[in-house]
């Protein structure tokens, strides 16, 4: 495959950047005219943020899996789709051509049919990461069943939410996951959250881990049981489902500012295109390169950049079941080598949390198939930028520091590897098609460089997010009501003197706790569960390899007089609520938190104590009582 619309000089990026501006539709729908269309759109785009409503190709019909899988089969059906690195490196890794994994999606999507699954259906999946995840994300798009992939390490209660949340009455996970030298029992997990959901009518269930699992009569069945029975059906075909350019592909949950999770939806056409754009141009992918992209598919960066990107353009994308810090934290170098990958796209906790053990563990490793690296999730610092410049990509690989968000479903701010400039801790310039803008506090725009205010967009692009799951008011109160006529991101933002972007993080109550999102309200709400809590504030500080930690101010009536305990009771509520993502950090016990009169609390205020900056809180005139914040002071931890 070639990309006609990969940017190759700074020349003519600036050219690509330009007509994205002056003229979108015709920009996008000369990307569009690449992909493979049962129908052509009628309109490229329609849209207002005052609803708001969005529209790409509309009136297009299509099916994204198509666009993924069955065009590549004539030129190259034995290329590798997909190389899965197991979590042990003593188990043999396996590898999918584009054939195979077409057979494989197309037996699983008559499984699903079989099951009673049609298009429409929401489906959740939550299964660690091995290549039958893929499959089933395929499958659900094959058939047009909206997929809603929920992260291995959420807990029972926080899966029960959203398999309500989107109405899904089917649900596929594993017996379970491995992880470094831990087993998680996924099904477990799954029946105690179904204990809640009683309209779930079918689990389909693949065997990993040979966990002991309990399989309720009509309700569950095996994996490998169903595609047995597709077998001896002689292979039946599946021919795609015919989808309109906006009917939903996924919904994906994320945190926000509220206590609710978000059910971000996705819909077919303007997602595939611009994540394909995107994954062509920031990586500059090359035919038979090796994409190595080490998240979860439960996350949005595992959705666009290992399954709907890398395999839209018939690229090789490398998918890894375990974690880098096992058996050692050489494991991303071993695999880096064994594989011969050419490009590494993680997170800055990653990097982090293995600059801690120093250079020894990459000593020997070849890693001179790196071409490109690439980083995600949260801002980069300094010293992990040229870590990884240096220990990494020997000074040879051009790093690409990519923004964006589930919201956004593809990168939005980045440097293209090599073409354009790169700059440390910098996202650097806007993708074509994207139109930043920095707002004040009142809503102003902030033009010129060398400026900070708050990141927003002003013109639609191929796969901002259309709704929120059975709440659209939600989305746009939450992204499109706080600045009149522009998307608002959540996040800050400086330009600097060449008009180049660096995210500074969020403003507002959400954390970024190793590259995961998380809601201070949600994190109070599963602490105020705990018997005995009282009342509780959330705040992030900065942690050496987190990038952020969570401190928890706790008023608490319930203690059996041992402390130490009392935090881990609250830490084990919150576990059970969330997840072990979710757990605390700090615990600090108070008997008051800091309200100014009309009951708010002052997080400024604990804000700063966490941070240690415990001598300028700033003006404390506005609290009802100023004595409380001299006692959480001294009680630091
Ligand atoms: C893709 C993803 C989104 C939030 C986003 C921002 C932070 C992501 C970043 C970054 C600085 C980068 N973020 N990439 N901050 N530099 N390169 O991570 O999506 O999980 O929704 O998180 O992550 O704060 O608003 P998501």
């Amino acid at each position: 495959m070639s990309f006609p619309y990969q940017i190759r000089s700074f020349d003519e990026y600036k050219a690509a950047y330009k007509k994205s501006v002056d003229d979108p539709e015709g920009f996008w729908a000369g990307i569009a005219g690449h992909f493979y269309w049962r129908k052509r759109w009628d309109k490229v785009l329609d849209w207002n943020f005052r609803e708001p409503k969005i529209e790409w190709f509309k009136g297009g019909k299509l099916n994204i899996t198509e666009n993924c899988l069955d065009r590549h089969l004539g030129s190259f059906g034995n290329r590798p789709a997909i190389i899965w690195e197991p979590n042990d490196p003593e188990e043999h890794h396996r590898v999918l051509t584009y054939r195979e994994l077409h057979n494989k999606v197309i037996q699983f999507a008559n499984v699903l049919k079989n099951n009673g699954i049609r298009k429409g259906d929401r489906v959740c999946i939550y299964m660690g990461m091995v290549p039958e995840l893929a499959i089933a994300v395929l499958a659900c798009a094959r058939v047009g069943a909206i997929h809603s992939v929920i992260f291995g390490g959420f807990s029972a209660q926080s899966i029960a939410d959203r398999i309500i949340d989107a109405n899904a009455e089917f649900v596929i996970t594993c017996d379970g996951a491995f992880r470094g030298n831990k087993e998680i029992p996924l099904k477990n997990v799954i029946d105690d959250a179904l204990v809640q959901c009683k309209f779930v009518k079918r689990v389909i269930v693949l065997t990993r881990t040979r966990t002991p699992v309990s399989m309720i009569k009509g309700r569950d069945v095996w994996w490998e049981d169903e595609i047995k029975k597709v077998e001896t059906m002689g292979h039946p075909d599946y021919p795609a489902e015919e989808m309109d350019a906006e009917d939903p592909l996924f919904i994906l949950y994320t945190s926000g500012s509220t206590g609710k999770p978000k059910g971000v939806v996705h819909t077919s056409a303007g997602y595939m295109v611009y994540t394909n754009y995107t994954f062509v141009n920031v990586f500059q992918y090359q035919p038979g390169d090796i994409h190595f992209c080490t998240a979860d598919i439960g996350w949005i960066t595992g959705h666009s950049y290992i399954v709907y990107g890398p395999l839209s353009a018939g690229a090789t994308s490398l998918m890894f079941e375990g974690i880098p810090t096992w058996p050692d934290a050489g494991r991303f170098w071993d695999i880096v080598e064994k594989h011969k990958v050419n490009v590494i796209y993680t997170a800055p906790t990653a990097i982090r949390s293995l600059m801690g053990f120093g250079l020894e563990p990459l000593k020997g490793k070849d890693l001179s198939s790196l071409k490109v690296l690439g980083t995600v999730g949260e801002p980069i610092n300094e010293e992990a930028w040229h870590w990884y410049d240096e220990h990494v990509g020997k000074k040879k690989c051009p790093i690409v520091d990519t923004w964006w968000q589930t919201e956004t479903g593809g990168v939005m701010i980045s440097n293209l590897a090599g073409i354009t400039p790169a700059k440390p801790t910098y996202a650097t310039l806007p993708m074509p098609g994207v139109q930043p803008v920095l707002v004040d506090e009142k809503g102003e725009e902030i033009e010129g460089n060398d400026v900070s205010g708050n990141l927003c967009i002003r013109f639609p692009w191929p796969s901002i997010i259309r709704t929120t799951y059975g709440d659209h008011e939600r989305c746009r109160t939450n992204y499109f009501a706080t600045y009149e006529n522009m998307y608002f991101t959540g996040d800050g933002c400086h330009r600097d003197e060449q008009g180049m972007y660096r995210i500074t993080g969020r403003v507002d109550d959400v954390l970024n706790v190793s590259g995961h999102r998380i809601g201070t309200a949600e994190v109070e709400n599963a602490i105020n569960m705990h018997a005995g809590v009282v009342e509780s504030a959330v705040v992030g500080y900065p942690h050496d390899i987190k990038g952020q930690g969570i401190y928890a101010y706790v008023i608490y009536q319930g203690s059996h007089g041992d402390d130490n305990l009392s935090r881990q009771d609250i830490t084990q509520t919150v576990s059970r609520i969330i997840g072990p993502i979710a757990k605390p950090d700090k615990i600090q016990f108070v008997t008051g938190l800091p309200k100014t009169r009309s009951g708010k609390i002052m997080r400024r205020i604990l804000r700063k104590i966490a941070e240690g900056e415990t001598e300028q809180l700033g003006d404390t005139s506005a609290l009802l009582d100023p004595g409380v914040v001299d006692e959480i002071r001294n009680g630091k931890l």
